[in-house]
């Protein structure tokens, strides 16, 4: 039996981070390439944010180990591309069956889900909301706010990610949108291609 040390760790919301983890890692906009549906927009908005990563990420990963669990936090600045809210990347997890749950400390987001068949999801994530992922649902989160966005993050740590569900379906079926009222609302996807039963089938897959 490998035993691994038992550790606390504690959340910094005003740093937006784990303190006392194992691993960061920074997102920066121009990596986010692809994303948004105003490119012309997203041109402009480099030159602002050269230097300042749009999300971060600090986390506790003991092992990759099937059983055991990563935690982490994800930090986010306000912002939008056009009047797309700022995203994370999004993915699925690799095996596709591993849930998750958010837990938001600061500012104001929202998850979006999608199935593998297209069904579109959206769950608050602002201080004290657990955004529950079920198996199998493809998952990103917008900040709508005019704060930072801090939230909170456990998953089984063989989960994985895969990025590629997204940008092979030329983005999520919907983008979260400011609504023009200070709020935000959800917008058909334009370049979305929906999934073949073959895709939808690997899905299901990654789990055996
Ligand atoms: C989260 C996300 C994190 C960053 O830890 O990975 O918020 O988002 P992207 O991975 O989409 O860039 C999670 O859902 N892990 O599985
Ligand atoms: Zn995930």
């Amino acid at each position: 039996m490998d035993l691994i040390e038992p550790v606390s760790c504690s959340v910094d919301v005003e740093a937006g981070e784990l303190r006392g983890g194992s691993g960061r890692y920074r997102k920066m906009l121009r990596e986010l390439a692809g994303l948004y549906a105003d490119e012309d927009a997203f041109a402009r908005a480099l030159a602002h944010f050269v230097d300042q990563p749009v999300y971060e990420v600090t986390d506790l990963r003991p092992s990759i180990a099937n059983g055991d669990v990563i935690t982490g936090v994800t930090r986010m600045l306000p912002g939008k591309i056009g009047d797309e809210y700022f995203l994370t990347r999004g993915h699925i997890h690799a095996i596709a069956d591993r849930s998750e749950i958010y837990y938001g400390h600061a500012g104001e987001g929202v998850m979006l889900l999608e199935s593998p068949a297209g069904e579109i999801r959206t769950l608050p994530l602002g201080p004290r909301d657990i955004a529950y992922v079920p198996p199998f649902w493809i998952h990103r989160t917008a900040n709508v706010g005019s704060t930072e966005l801090v939230f909170l993050f456990v998953y089984p740590a063989d989960a994985g990610q895969d990025y590629g569900i997204i940008e092979r379906s030329g983005g999520m079926r919907s983008r979260i949108v400011d609504d023009g009222r200070g709020g935000w609302e959800l917008r058909d996807n334009a370049s979305y291609v929906r999934r073949s039963k073959a895709d939808i089938d690997a899905v299901e897959a990654s789990c055996h």
